[in-house]
């Protein structure tokens, strides 16, 4: 003990690493009997692990505060998180599942993009992947930026998760008992969103922001006439939590501006029934530098104020139901004119190309970050009413009615440069991300709040430097009516020197924070390299609210229903039938054998294949790939697929079970054998197929 001399947190840990210590040194004195150990007294206990911990940390040159650091993140093996964080996959089009504190990738979920580990679209998954095609062409990856995990009463309740696309402006819906993507939709009139997704208080709509203005129902249209054929829109997809899938023919959109509308974010308790936007080119410029026009960035960027939007959603669903929609490649929008007459939509100035904006836990006020302004501007719900109802406003080009921003601002916090998103804890602070200083800065709320924090209302607590600019801020628990505190998470953008360089393209950092401690206690606990797309948000849930199938229910179990499928073959029922050219297998995998083992067929059939596997043990996962075929499935226990290709060409070809799942997985294979229908159909020397025939 004597040499943990730094600090008493030192002391902790010689404490806390002493139980493992004993084990060790008991292992070591079964082969050194000459060690004296008196192993029974927690002196000598605490004393040996004290001395073996202080050597490792001086071998590793680490400070207190990182031995404090590791003793807050290792998960020893067999212990589990106590939050799941699910982060978007940015570039991946896919959804990252990371443990936390540990910060260890539990599981990728395949989304817009093809993952042929969960054997997503490689012969299942089409179905979904296919909704997200575009005009007809196949965009097999995204970028995704902002999940949104359903809510019950503004409490993530663990069900659902979605997943906004940037880049095409499409939606997803993962169920949380499977983490598989169920659903894949394509906004109908808009090509360009950025604030996918924000879920209303009881998930009864998944909102889809809007971003670059293009022309009505994303058509052609002169960029000259920008302000006249050019809108933004904000679309509300309706939930049916019943039957876990988005309905397109409930859902509508609203026609905004062509102001670029950027982030979302839905209000709740006070402010519930309404949901707040950014917008950053409220300039409408349209670029053309080519041509001697200011640069895009210069030229979105001149005006002193854009718009915070104001939307009443409640009021914008009775518009909806009542009628007064117009109809955009058959999908409900309510026009501008509409809104501003119906009083759906009011806007309020807000400080230069502001980035977030993020509701307070209960809903009183909406944060906004300045982007390039250093105050974050801080609205009330309370004030918007008042001024609405005194008919505080004067309207802008479009006649959308402008509040005065006075009459709405409750106060405005200057905490350092690039202000962008905030997240908040159970002790009245708010988290903001600032980009350009590379920090998070920790800041007081005040009203209801005065109470839980011992610093003035409305101002800045902290700055902790985070490595390097930082974009999105997670917390856990943070979009909820009740935020945890305990955890946060800075997403960076850039990690220079945090990693072994993998090439010139580097990892993302994703940086754990303990936040729990009030005042200016902030440390940085841990560094997370993600080199596999730029996540943008993440939100994060107590792993006790999921509750994830360890199984599928029943054998025979067909994930995208949900349900069990009767089509699906059950041990004992295997066989295979022909009708025609048309041949049905129908399979069962189990350790460790497919039934049947053969298949024989004729080049030029058309096949119906369908496989359960029909384990019932947890994780007891079988691989079905079919080579020559494109096809590679993963069959959970339980879980039943459907597969059809046309045997175009002849040949024969192994199959295999693609995950080890027992001592004789490499046995677990069968042989589909195409027997070719013609010798002209089949080229021996080159042995490769001549003819490709249509169905
Ligand atoms: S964002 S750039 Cu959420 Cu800051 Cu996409
Ligand atoms: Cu089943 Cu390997």
């Amino acid at each position: 003990m004597r040499r943990w001399k730094y600090v008493p947190a030192a002391i902790a840990a010689a404490w806390l690493i002493a139980g493992c210590e004993r084990r060790i040194v008991d292992e070591e004195s079964e082969n050194a009997p000459t060690a004296s150990l008196d192993g029974g007294s927690a002196k000598t206990v605490a004393h040996s692990g004290g001395s073996v911990a202080d050597q490792v940390a001086k071998e590793r040159g680490l400070t207190p505060d990182d031995v404090v650091a590791a003793l807050k993140t290792y998960m020893p093996s067999g212990k589990l998180d106590e939050y799941m964080m699910f982060a978007s996959g940015g570039h991946s089009g896919q959804v990252f599942a990371i443990g936390v504190p540990s910060m260890r990738l539990i599981r990728t979920i395949a989304v817009f993009t093809p993952e042929p580990w969960q054997g997503y679209g490689f012969g299942t998954g089409e179905e979904v992947l296919k909704d997200g095609d575009v005009n007809g062409i196949p965009n097999r990856w995204a970028d995704t930026h902002h999940p949104a995990l359903s809510e019950t009463d503004a409490n993530y309740d663990g069900q659902y998760l979605f997943i906004g696309d940037k880049s095409n402006s499409r939606v997803a819906v993962i169920d949380l008992r499977d983490y598989e993507t169920k659903q894949i939709v394509k906004n109908p009139v808009a090509i360009s969103d950025h604030g996918g997704c924000f879920v209303t208080p009881n998930t009864e709509y998944v909102v889809e922001g809007g971003q670059y203005g293009t022309p009505r129902g994303w058509k052609y249209a002169a960029i000259e006439d920008y302000q006249k054929e050019y809108r933004g829109y904000v679309t509300f997809w309706k939930f049916e939590r019943s039957k876990g899938r988005i309905d397109p023919s409930q859902s509508f959109a609203l026609e905004l501006p062509p102001y670029w509308q950027d982030l979302f974010d839905c209000g709740k308790l006070e402010s519930d029934g309404w949901c707040f936007g950014n917008s950053i080119n409220t300039e409408m410029a349209t670029g053309g530098v080519e041509q001697g026009k200011p640069p895009f960035e210069a030229g979105v960027s001149q005006n002193d104020n854009d718009y915070l939007h104001i939307i009443n959603w409640k009021k914008a669903a009775e518009v909806f139901k009542a009628g007064k929609v117009e109809k955009l490649n058959d999908f409900a929008v309510i026009s501008l004119q509409t809104l501003i007459d119906e009083g759906v939509l009011y806007f309020a100035p807000e400080p230069k190309s502001p980035h977030g904006v993020d509701v307070t836990p209960k809903g009183e006020y909406i944060v906004v970050g300045g982007k390039l302004d250093p105050h974050v501007s801080i609205y009330s719900i309370a004030r918007i009413k008042q001024a609405i109802a005194d008919k505080k406003w004067k309207p802008d080009k479009f006649g959308v009615p402008v509040l005065d921003y006075d009459a709405v601002k409750e106060a405005q916090v200057e905490l350092g440069l690039g202000p962008l998103h905030t997240v908040y804890d159970d002790k009245g602070y708010a988290y903001t991300s600032l980009f350009l200083d590379s920090a998070v800065a920790r800041w007081t709320l005040g009203g209801a709040y005065q109470s839980l924090h011992s610093e003035p209302a409305w101002t800045l607590v902290k700055k902790t430097n985070v490595q390097y600019n930082i974009g999105h801020v997670c917390a856990a628990e943070g979009d909820t009516n009740t935020p945890d505190g305990k955890y946060f998470v800075a997403l960076n953008k850039w990690s220079i020197d945090r990693f072994l360089h993998p090439g010139p393209l580097y990892p993302q950092n994703l940086q754990l924070l303990d936040i729990s401690q009030p005042g200016e206690k902030m440390q940085v606990l841990y560094d997370m390299p993600l080199g596999v797309g730029e996540p943008h948000y993440a939100q994060m849930i107590k792993a006790d609210k999921l509750k994830p199938w360890t199984i599928y229910p029943e054998v025979g179990w067909d994930p995208h229903k949900q349900a069990v499928d009767p089509e699906a073959p059950q041990a004992g029922k295997e066989g295979i039938t022909r009708d025609g050219n048309k041949v049905t297998i129908r399979m069962t995998a189990n350790r460790s054998h497919f039934t049947p083992e053969h298949v024989k067929i004729k080049q030029g059939d058309h096949v119906v294949w369908r496989i359960t596997n029909t384990e019932r043990t947890e994780d007891a996962t079988h691989g079905f790939t079919l080579p020559g075929y494109n096809v590679n499935l993963s069959l959970e226990p339980g879980e039943a697929a459907k597969i059809e290709f046309d045997a175009v060409n002849p040949g024969v070809y192994p199959w295999y079970c693609s995950e080890f799942c027992s001592a004789l997985h490499l046995e677990m294979i069968g042989y589909l054998l195409i027997e070719p229908t013609s010798p002209a159909a089949f080229d021996s020397e080159s042995a490769k197929p001549v003819a490709k025939l249509d169905k």
